[in-house]
C-alpha cells in the first residue's frame, strides 16, 4: 500500500514537471470559476462568478496540500450570507489527502454556529487544476453550496531589492529588480513580489519607457498578484528572513525627499515641502478584484487637489485610493504622514456613477492589522474614509490623526463598515467626531474596541453620529469635546439612542439605556505611551518587555463583556467571559483576580479560574449549553 502512494507521488512529481523542489503553488482563474447556490425553502438556484486571488500549494514529497491564501469573494450579491470564498467552505480550514496520482480530496466543517460537512475534490492535469464539491448539510432546509474553480501553476516569484546589482531580471534577490514599479509591470495574476528593506518611489522605473506622471504616478495593485515587504534582501545572511518592522520597507510618495518628520499630523495640512509628493502613494486594484498588499509602511501620499465639481479622486486617499468596486486585502501595513483634502491615510470608495447612468457597486476591501498613524485630513477624515462599503475591519490601530473638519481618525458615509478589536486615541478634529464621524449611514458597530484621549472643538469627542451606532466591548475614555468629557463627549447621537451593551463609558449616566454598561475607571497600563491593557492584579501583558506583569489595582471591565460572547484566545484564568476593550477576546486580554493568588491547579469544572468549582462556573456553562464550535476533523 506504500509502494502505491509513493508510485502516486512519483507520478504527480513528473507531472508537476518544473517542481523540482517538490512543492507547486496554483493561482486562481476568476473568469473560469464559479459557485453555485441551490436549496433553502423555497428552492433557489443562483450561480455566482468568483473573483479574486487563492493559492492552493501542493507539497508533493510530503504528500499534503493546503490553501494557503484564500482572497476571493463571489463578485454577486445574491442570497449567500457571505461573499468569501473563504467563509463558504472554510477552504484555509480545510486539510487535504492525496488519494491517487490525480487527486487530493480536502475535507472538514465550515464555521458557522451550525457547522457542515465540506467536501472539496482538487483534480491535477497539465499544470491545471480543477476544484469542485461543495457544502455537504445535515438537513433540507440549508442552502447547499458547489464550487467549480480552476487555477494554473504559478511559478513567478519576482525579487525587488533596491540595492541588488545583478542583472536586475527579478528572479532572485542578487538578481532583483531595483524598482517596484518594474516588478509590478511584469507580474501577473497568481504571482507573488517580495519587496526587500529600503525606500521606494512610484515614479522610479526603468523597464518602461512611458513617460513619468510624477505626482500622478502610483503603485496600482494587480489583479491576483501579492506584494510582501519586509524582506532582508540582497546584501544579508539570510535574504528570505522577513521582519516588517526590522527591514521596514517603505513606500514613499515624497518624491524629491524633502519632507520633515512628523511631529504632529496637523503640520501636514500646509507644508510647501509637500507639493511634489504623489497623489496616491499605492491605488487599489481595478474594479471587482482583490489583490494583496501586506508588509509596508506607506508614507508621504498627499491628495490635496481641490477641483470643481464634480470630485476628483485626488482630493481623497494620500497613503492609498480605494475607488469604487476595489477590493484589495491591505494587512500588516502602517499608514504614516500622508494627507488629503478627504481621508488623509486611506479611502475606501464604494458605489458611484461613473457617466450614462453606469453605476459600479462597492468593493469588499480586507483591512487587518494595519496602523494609521499622524496623518491628516484637510477637510474629514484624518485617517480613513469609508463610502458605501460593506466592510470588517480588524485588529487595527487609528492614533495621532487629524482632521480639520470632522471625523480626526474615520469618517463613514452610507456605509456599513464593522470595527472589531481597534485602537481609536490621540485623534483630533476641527469641529466634530475626535476619533470617528458616521453620516448617511445605518449600520456599523464597534466590537471590543478602545477609544481613548480623541478630542473634538465641537460634538462628539470619540464617535459624533447622526445615526445608531452599535457598540459592544467597549471603552471610551477620557475624550473630550466642548462639553467636556461627560457621556455625550464620548457618544454623541443626533437622531436617538445608540446601542450600547457591555462597555465602560466615562460619566455613564445610564440615558443611553443598554445592558451590562458601567463608568468605572478601565485602569488603562499606561495612556501616555498609548498602551491600552488593563491593569490587573492577576496579570497585564507588557508589549515592551514581552512579559505578564502584575498591578497594585484590576480593572472593572475585565471579565465585563458580554458573557455570550466566545471568550476567544483569553489565557487562563479568564473568568470564562470576555473582557472589554481592545484586548478582549485576545491572547493579550487582561487576567481575572479573585481577591487571592492565582490558582495554580486547573480543576476540571472550574469555568472562570477562581480554583472553585461552584454554581458561578455552572452559570457560565449553561449559558453556553449545546452551543457547538468544533474545528474540523484532522486528516
Ligand atoms: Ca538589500
Ligand atoms: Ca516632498
Ligand atoms: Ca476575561
Ligand atoms: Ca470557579
Amino acid at each position: 500500500m506504500r509502494d502505491k502512494i509513493l508510485y502516486g507521488l512519483a507520478m504527480l512529481f513528473i507531472m508537476a514537471g518544473p517542481a523540482l523542489g517538490g512543492t507547486v503553488r496554483y493561482g486562481f482563474v476568476e473568469a473560469q470559476s464559479t459557485v453555485l447556490q441551490t436549496g433553502g425553502f423555497a428552492g433557489v438556484h443562483i450561480t455566482y462568478s468568483v473573483a479574486g486571488r487563492f493559492v492552493l500549494t501542493v507539497d508533493f514529497n510530503a504528500g499534503a496540500a493546503s490553501f494557503d491564501e484564500v482572497y476571493a469573494t463571489l463578485s454577486e450579491i445574491g442570497l449567500s450570507h457571505t461573499q468569501s470564498l473563504n467563509e463558504l467552505f472554510n477552504m484555509t480550514g480545510l486539510v487535504g489527502t492525496v488519494i491517487s496520482d490525480t487527486q487530493i480530496h480536502f475535507v472538514g466543517k465550515t464555521t458557522e454556529s451550525t457547522p457542515v460537512d465540506v467536501n472539496l475534490m482538487v483534480t491535477l492535469a497539465d499544470g491545471l487544476v480543477e476544484i469542485t464539491g461543495g457544502t455537504e448539510p445535515g438537513c433540507c432546509d440549508f442552502f447547499i453550496y458547489t464550487i467549480d474553480a480552476l487555477a494554473v501553476e504559478s511559478t513567478k516569484t519576482i525579487y525587488v531589492d533596491v540595492d541588488s546589482n545583478g542583472i536586475n531580471d527579478g528572479s532572485s534577490w542578487a538578481d532583483a529588480y531595483n524598482y517596484l514599479q518594474d516588478g509590478l509591470m511584469m507580474a501577473s495574476a497568481g504571482d507573488e513580489i517580495r519587496v526587500a528593506q529600503g525606500t521606494y518611489k512610484p515614479d522610479d522605473f526603468v523597464l518602461s519607457d512611458r513617460p513619468n506622471l510624477g505626482r500622478m504616478e502610483t503603485f496600482q495593485l494587480k489583479n491576483g498578484v501579492a506584494i510582501k515587504g519586509g524582506y532582508a534582501g540582497f546584501g544579508e545572511p539570510k535574504p528570505n528572513a522577513r521582519d516588517i518592522e526590522l527591514y521596514e520597507t517603505i513606500l514613499s510618495g515624497d518624491l524629491n525627499a524633502n519632507d520633515p518628520e512628523v511631529e504632529d499630523a496637523c503640520d501636514l495640512i500646509a507644508d510647501p515641502c509637500r507639493a511634489d509628493n504623489c497623489y496616491h502613494v499605492v491605488t487599489g486594484s481595478l474594479e471587482g478584484s482583490t489583490a494583496v498588499l501586506d508588509g509596508f509602511t506607506v508614507t508621504g501620499g498627499n491628495a490635496n487637489w481641490e477641483p470643481p465639481w464634480p470630485y476628483d479622486h485626488r482630493m481623497r486617499g494620500g497613503g492609498m485610493s480605494c475607488g469604487a468596486g476595489s477590493s484589495p486585502t491591505v494587512t500588516n501595513c502602517l499608514f504614516h504622514g500622508n494627507s488629503a483634502i478627504w481621508g488623509g491615510g486611506m479611502y475606501i470608495g464604494g458605489g458611484m456613477y461613473i457617466g450614462g447612468g453606469m453605476y459600479i457597486g462597492g468593493g469588499r476591501p480586507i483591512l487587518t492589522t494595519c496602523t494609521f498613524r499622524a496623518n491628516a485630513a484637510e477637510r474629514h477624515a484624518g485617517a480613513l474614509e469609508v463610502d458605501d462599503v460593506y466592510m470588517s475591519i480588524n485588529n487595527c490601530a487609528f492614533i495621532g490623526n487629524f482632521a480639520g473638519v470632522n471625523g480626526g481618525a474615520v469618517w463613514n458615509f452610507d456605509a456599513a463598515p464593522v470595527y472589531v478589536n481597534c485602537i481609536f486615541s490621540g485623534n483630533t478634529a476641527g469641529e466634530e467626531g475626535g476619533a470617528i464621524w458616521n453620516v448617511d449611514s445605518s449600520w456599523y458597530t464597534f466590537i471590543n474596541c478602545t477609544l481613548a484621549n480623541n478630542t473634538a472643538a465641537n460634538l462628539g469627542g470619540a464617535i459624533n453620529s447622526d445615526e445608531w451606532p452599535i457598540l459592544t466591548n467597549c471603552i471610551l475614555w477620557s475624550n473630550r469635546d466642548d462639553s467636556g468629557m461627560g457621556e455625550s463627549a464620548h457618544v454623541h447621537a443626533y437622531y436617538g439612542p445608540p446601542a450600547v451593551n457591555y462597555c465602560c463609558v466615562q460619566g455613564w449616566t445610564g440615558d443611553l439605556g443598554g445592558t451590562g454598561n458601567i463608568g468605572d475607571d478601565p485602569c488603562f497600563a499606561n495612556v501616555d505611551t498609548s498602551d491600552y491593557h488593563l491593569k490587573s492584579q492577576a496579570g497585564r501583558w507588557e508589549p515592551n518587555s514581552e512579559t505578564w506583569v502584575q498591578d497594585e489595582v484590576t480593572s472593572s471591565c475585565i471579565d465585563a463583556g458580554d458573557p455570550m460572547d466566545p471568550i476567544g484566545l483569553e489565557p487562563f484564568p479568564n473568568g470564562g467571559i470576555i473582557n472589554m476593550g481592545v484586548y478582549g477576546g485576545t491572547a493579550e486580554a487582561s487576567k481575572s483576580y479573585f481577591g487571592r493568588p492565582v490558582c495554580e491547579t486547573i480543576v476540571a469544572g472550574d469555568v472562570n479560574g477562581d480554583c472553585i468549582v461552584n454554581f458561578l462556573d455552572f452559570r457560565i456553562m449553561s449559558l453556553h449549553w449545546l452551543e457547538d464550535n468544533n474545528p474540523p476533523p484532522p486528516g
